[in-house]
């Protein structure tokens, strides 16, 4: 009986040994994290997005009070996006929240009114201009592209923005292509 156990005890360590070094290649590599700041006004498409994103349903996505953050997995990094409500009386807020942030991503609805779109252009000047963002990576996403009345990425970029570090792409949440950034 003691026999047994002893083979079992000698065994159990070698085939761990034997395990690690067959199969186990150890622990992935850590995936670098980058904060980011996710602005636009309501309706825009931020959480719908995020969400996306997420590989969750972008359907019944809730209206966001305050703000919210979520970790967007990619491949070679983790993005921990802040997205910043929109609504008029939370956007004068939004800059309490840009300090940490190491990119932005400004979503625009570009099927919305002139006016809602002229309001857009007014953060996104402020948002450039702000010193915590204005050396930063930005990306605007024209999104909404798959509504007939949506302006197309190129006429978005028409709305005279200027800034070193800017990236336009156009995206529809619920288009079936994949966002590519
Ligand atoms: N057709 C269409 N609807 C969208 C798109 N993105 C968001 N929506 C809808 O727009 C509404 C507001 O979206 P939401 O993500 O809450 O906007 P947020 O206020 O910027 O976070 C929701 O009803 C979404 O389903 C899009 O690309 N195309
Ligand atoms: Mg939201």
């Amino acid at each position: 009986m003691s026999d047994v156990l002893l083979k079992r005890a000698t065994f159990l360590p070698l085939s761990w040994q034997c395990f690690r070094a067959l199969c186990c290649k150890g622990p992935p590599p850590a995936r670098p994290e980058y904060d980011l700041v996710c602005i636009g006004l309501t309706g825009s498409g931020k959480t719908s997005l995020l969400s996306k994103l997420c590989s969750e349903s972008p359907e019944n996505v809730v209206s966001t009070t305050g703000f919210s953050i979520k970790a967007v997995p990619f491949q070679n990094a983790i993005l921990n996006v802040k997205e910043l409500g929109g609504a008029d009386n939370i956007r004068k807020y939004w800059s309490r929240y840009y300090q940490g942030s190491q990119g932005v991503i400004f979503v625009l609805d570009s099927a919305s009114s002139e006016d809602d779109l002229e309001t857009a252009r007014n953060e996104l000047h402020s948002a450039l201009q702000h010193p915590q963002l204005c050396t930063l990576p930005f990306l605007i996403l024209a999104n909404h592209q798959d509504k007939p009345a949506a302006r197309s990425v190129q006429e978005v970029c028409l709305m005279n923005v200027t800034s070193l570090c800017l990236e336009y792409a156009g995206c529809g949440v619920f288009q079936h292509e994949t966002l590519v950034f």
